[in-house]
């Protein structure tokens, strides 16, 4: 394996240490199935199965979104010849379709989702155990816990999120409505989104989740359904995507914060996300010269219930191994640009795909992510 590191071409921040996020003791009830569907079309009968955990899944355009929910039956997939066993199970016909149809894209094509301009809702049954196996991806469990649970969730433009009536893309009150009553949100923070801002008038992350953050605030103080605290109570998942891209990786690796893992992926460690997030605000705002990252983490601090915020270095399309071979640091983006389109170039190994998802069952579930 070679393990030179690649290449720096601008100098580091030094890495602060974050507040670890911790548990609290307090488990939330996964509320019911909302009866809104966004189609007029009568709203199909309940499958039996276990009550779906309705997951708000947020962030701007471009940052990932569609492309996390097309890579979640490859990550599944790939957990289980890890030793893992989880199955993934469409609830309906059009989640059935999503699945087949952007998974033989991504997969077969190595095409990336086209942008989404419609609202669509998916539900998929996940089934798994964190049984300790040897060599799975959640062998960090002490003892086995057989999981059950349902997602719902929602597919939209990221304008949406804006809130904004100026917004390309607004939100209908029963979107929003969702939004509000979600046991938890998955925000795509898209860091590429902050290094390629510069000074042009491009919207930050911090602009999107600042819509939607004060949005909720709002719809759910007016209800009296805040925190004593005034703070939103849904459990959040950010995930901080997109690591793979060599804008970032290099930097990344310099700054001690990627182990290659035993599968040969480089990972950050689950205990150093706070860190590398922070890192990465820092990082970013040297390119975008302005402190939006930074109003991120501050807004992601003040409106969540501190033990309720979880999160997740994510890369959906994880990094390029040369078949048969160890993975080259140098040359390791598994993503490349044909006639100016981004391709997925290798296998496809999404990394913190289907682990966000089954922390939010855990904290829902039992109140320990
Ligand atoms: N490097 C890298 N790029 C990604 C990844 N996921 C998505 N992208 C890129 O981001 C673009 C937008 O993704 P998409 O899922 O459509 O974003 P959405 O608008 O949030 O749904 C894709 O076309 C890819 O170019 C990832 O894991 N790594
Ligand atoms: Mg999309």
């Amino acid at each position: 394996m070679s393990l030179q590191p690649p290449p720096v071409s601008s100098r580091l921040a030094s890495s602060n240490s974050a507040a670890p996020v911790v548990a609290g003791p307090a488990p939330a009830v996964p509320r019911p199935p909302s009866s809104a569907r966004p189609s007029a079309a009568p709203a199909p009968a309940v499958p039996p199965g276990p009550p779906p955990i309705s997951i708000g899944l947020c962030g701007a355009t471009g940052g990932g979104k569609t492309t996390f929910l097309a890579t979640l039956n490859t990550a599944i997939q790939n957990a289980n010849l890890g030793g893992d066993q989880w199955t993934l199970t469409a609830r309906d016909e059009a989640s059935l379709k999503f699945l087949r149809e952007r998974e033989a894209e991504v997969i077969s094509g190595r095409m990336f989702p086209q942008s989404t301009t419609v609202t669509s809702q998916y539900q998929w049954r996940i089934d798994g155990s964190t049984a300790p196996a040897r060599t799975g991806r959640f062998r960090r469990t002490p003892t086995a816990r057989p999981i059950s649970f349902v997602i719902d969730v929602e597919d939209r433009p990221g304008s949406a999120f804006l809130m904004d009536d100026d917004a390309s893309f607004k939100i209908t009150e029963e979107g929003l409505k969702r939004l509000a009553d979600a046991s938890a949100l998955i925000f795509i923070f898209d860091p590429i989104r902050e290094l390629d801002r510069g000074d042009v008038q491009v919207r930050s992350n911090w602009q999107y989740f600042s819509g939607l953050v004060q949005t909720l605030g709002m719809r759910l103080g007016q209800l009296g359904r805040l925190a004593p605290n005034g703070r939103l109570p849904h459990k959040l998942a950010v995930c901080v995507t997109k690591y793979d891209d060599p804008k970032i990786f290099g930097h990344a690796y310099h700054a001690g914060l990627i182990d290659v893992d035993a599968d040969g992926q480089p990972h950050v460690p689950a205990d150093r996300t706070n860190e590398y997030f922070e890192w990465f605000c820092g990082f970013a705002e040297r390119h975008a010269q302005d402190s939006a990252p930074s109003q991120f983490l501050g807004l992601m601090r003040a409106s969540f219930q501190p033990d309720a915020v979880r999160v997740f270095c994510t890369s959906s399309v994880g990094f390029y191994t040369e078949p048969g071979k160890e993975i080259d640091l140098h040359d390791c983006w598994n993503v490349r640009i044909v006639d100016g389109l981004p391709r997925v170039r290798g296998r496809l190994r999404p990394i913190n795909v289907l682990e966000p998802l089954a922390a939010l069952e855990s904290k829902i579930s039992t109140g320990a992510w």
